[in-house]
This record gives structure tokens, sequence and C-alpha cells, in this order.
């Protein structure tokens, strides 16, 4: 027995399916899920001391690479003034600040400590401002898991195919309406049938829970223009997408100015953290501001603010770092897709930047529906392949791979090798 294997018993007896996150337990891949001792760079090394290429970042944060020295001697020294006051402190101006100077219509941002608790106030806050309780999600987006977003959600609920959780009344979700990505038409209908009733439409910029599906030219454009002609809030929820696609975001790489946005995972460096903000008049209705509460005890931590605050100054000080980092995505998963069309493999190879995934379809995947056409035990087969050659991917296949700065050509071209072994193998 290994070690990830005698601990996942351990894990099993005393955590619900042995993780503290349901896609973690490699329940749609099989075998054991391998528990991480510890990364660096691009790597992670398992209690076994198996050390794998890693894709998954910690699901989006480590854009830098694990163990980046300035976000690591930040927290270390944060540590040593303490780890929280639960008061005001001045690294979360800075922090706040920073993260307002980087999108020129987000004028005020609150800090919280998860995407799902970003997301969950920023639906409150434009509940509030705007008086109305509809909103509107897409098929296949996940907004993390609070009660009114979990319908046809992607991510570990399209994994473990829950259409919807259990244990979320009827009355928490009567408001969620549910429209198809990449189809503006469909959010029209909903505006149509409910045309002053519709607070906010949420969307991500870059689907990256039913697998990655980008928008269609003009998609997020006719979100803006729905939620301004109906006077709905439009809500980017860039949790993923927030300071990977460029140091503004989604609406810096799309040129689109979302009325609120949601923000996780880069923010925090690997540390709890999430956000929302956005236009003034929005988040003035903001406790203590305003009458939409929202409060939580470590928001804004001292030692958190310390590891986003790093890395974000990295992210901001180097101007070609999302060129790069984009250049490097483009070439990667451009060289997959030749890998896959020579392989004659009935692949799909989606990416936007340094995020990509394979669906293993031969339908071309633009949303929820083309996405589960994926074939998930090949998928499956893919993964335990390349884990057993030293490369980490999602351990789904509704995820995506996300590039770093410290995947170096060479680790990219052998990990291209492998799939390329992988595909030749489908074919034999
Ligand atoms: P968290 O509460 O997990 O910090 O964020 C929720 C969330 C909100 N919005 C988007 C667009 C997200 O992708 C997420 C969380 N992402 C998943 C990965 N697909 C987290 C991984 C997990 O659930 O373990």
């Amino acid at each position: 027995m290994t070690k990830s294997e005698a601990l996942f018993e351990r894990a099993c007896k005393v955590i619900p399916g042995g993780v503290n996150s349901p896609v973690r337990a490699f329940g749609s891949v099989g075998g054991t899920p391998r528990m991480i001792a510890s990364a660096d760079g691009s790597h992670m090394t398992d209690e076994d001391g198996n050390t794998y290429l890693d894709f998954v970042g910690s699901w989006g944060p480590m854009i830098l690479g694990h163990n980046h020295p300035a976000v690591r001697e930040a927290v270390i020294k944060a540590c040593e003034k303490g780890l929280s006051y639960g008061a005001a402190t001045a690294r979360e101006v800075e922090m706040a600040e920073l993260i307002c100077s980087a999108i020129p219509n987000l004028d005020m941002v609150r800090m919280v400590n998860s995407g799902t608790e970003a997301v969950m106030s920023a639906i409150r806050a434009a509940r509030g401002y705007t008086g109305r309780d509809k909103i509107v999600k897409f098929m296949g987006c996940y907004h993390g898991h609070s009660d009114a977003l979990l319908v046809q959600a992607g991510s570990g609920v399209m994994t473990a195919g829950i259409p919807d959780s259990a244990g979320v009344p009827a009355g928490c979700t009567k408001d969620t309406l549910s429209a198809i990505y990449n189809d503006a038409a469909s959010v029209e209908q909903l505006f149509e049938q409910f045309p002053e009733e519709i607070a906010a439409v949420i969307v991500e910029p870059v689907g990256a829970n039913m697998g990655v599906v980008p928008p269609q030219p003009g998609f997020l454009e006719a979100l803006r223009s729905l939620c301004t002609r109906y006077g709905a809030v439009l809500i980017f929820d860039e949790v993923i997408t927030g300071f990977r696609l460029s140091f503004a975001g989604a609406q810096g790489y799309y040129g689109i100015d979302a009325d609120l946005v949601t923000y996780g995972k880069i923010i925090g460096a690997g540390m709890p953290v999430g956000a929302y903000g956005g236009r003034r008049e929005i988040m003035q209705k903001v406790a203590p501001a305003g009458p939409v509460y929202q409060a939580g005890t470590l928001s804004g931590n001292p030692v958190a603010m310390a590891a986003g605050l790093a890395q974000l100054r990295v992210l901001r000080d180097d101007p070609q770092f999302y060129e790069r980092l984009n250049a490097k995505g483009d070439w990667f998963f451009g060289e997959i897709r030749k890998i896959v069309a020579d392989s004659g493999v009935k692949a799909q190879v989606n990416s936007c930047g340094s995020l990509g995934c394979i669906f293993f379809t031969g339908t071309p995947v633009h949303n929820y529906e083309t996405a589960k056409t994926s074939d998930t035990r090949q998928y499956a087969a893919y993964f335990r392949y390349m884990l057993a050659h030293g490369i980490y991917l999602a351990p789904a296949q509704f995820e995506a791979m996300f590039l770093s700065a410290t995947h170096t050509r060479e680790e990219l071209s052998g990990a291209l090798e492998t799939i390329r072994g992988f595909c030749s193998e489908q074919q034999a």
C-alpha cells in the first residue's frame, strides 16, 4: 500500500469522500488521489516521493508557479506580525487600491474568503441595488456552491453528474434562470419574459468549468447590451480569468465593462481570498455603507493580503508577463491540436491564453450540451496515462489545464510527447 493509499483510507473515515473538495477525489478518473506533500515551480511531489509536472496549479492561483519566492517571503514576514486582527489594516487598503487600479470601471472592492463567497455577495449586491430577485446563469458555468447557483452548474457538479444539488430548497433556486452559453438569444428570451425582474446576468467570460469554452465573437457584447437595455447588472465571474488573461482580466482582454466582477484564486496566490467589486453606485449599497449585509471574520486577512499583494505586484510590474504567458498557451495548445489531428483521435482542443483542455469528442465544443458529448471514460484513460508518466492533470473532464510562468518549453515539449504517446496508443 502506498502512503497516498493509506492516507486516503484514513481520510475516508473522517472526511466525506476522503477529500475537502469533491473534484479532488479522482471519482471520475479512477485510482487513489495522490496526497501531495510539497510543490515548487511547475511541479508537485506526493507523499510517496513521486514528482509530477502540474497542470492544475491549485485550480488557478499558481500563475507564477508554486512557492514563488516573493510570495513565500511576504507570507513569512506577515506571519511574524500575527495572523489575524479582525480589524482594518493598511495592507487591505493597498490590496483594494491595487485591484481597483487594474480595471478602469472597478471603483470599489470588498475582500472575502473564497470565490463562492464573492459570487454569493455580488449576487446579493445586485439584487439589493436593483430591487429585483431573478438572476440568469449559464448551463455549465460554475460559480461556487451557494444555493442559488447550484443549478445546472459545471465543475464538480457536472463531473458528478448531479443535475442540481440535494439540500437546496426549491425556494432558493426559483429565481435562478438558466441560459445557454454562447447563445445570447437564450438570454434575450428571458429578458422578454421577465423584462423588469432580472437583477443580474452572471457569466464566466471564458467558460472554464465545463472544460474550457471561450466566448464566441459577439456573445459577451450582446450580454452587455442586453443588461444595459433592461437595467440588469452584468456580473463577470472572474474567479478563474481575473489576473489570468490580462492584468485587467477578461474585461481588459475582451474590452467589455462588467458592472460587478468577482475574483478568487490568483488574488490570494494560494491563500483563501475572494473579492467582489464594481461600480461605486452598486458597491455603496454594501454594509456598512448601505443596506446589503455581508461580513467575514477573516476577510482581508493580513497574511492572505500579503500573499495576494506579492503575487499581484509581480504581475503588475512585468509589462510582458501576459504576452509571454498567453503566447506560451497559444503554442502549447496549438501543438496539442496538431498531435490530435495527426493521430486521428476524435478530440477537440479548446483554449484561451494559458487555459485549455482536451474534450474527447468529434463535436466542436461551444456550450454545456456539446461539452457533454465528451467521452469521459476516454478522458479517464488519458488522465491515468498522463499521471503514470508524471503529469498531473485535472482529475475530471470538465475542468481546465492551467499553465504558469514556470512551465518551461522543455517541460511542455515533454508533455506533448506524452500526449502523442497516448494518442498513438488510442489508435493502435
Ligand atoms: P471557490 O469557492 O472554490 O474559491 O470558488 C468558486 C468558483 C467561483 N467561480 C468560478 C468561475 C470558479 O471556477 C470557482 C471554483 N473553481 C473550481 C475549479 N473548477 C474550484 C475547484 C474545486 O471546487 O475544488
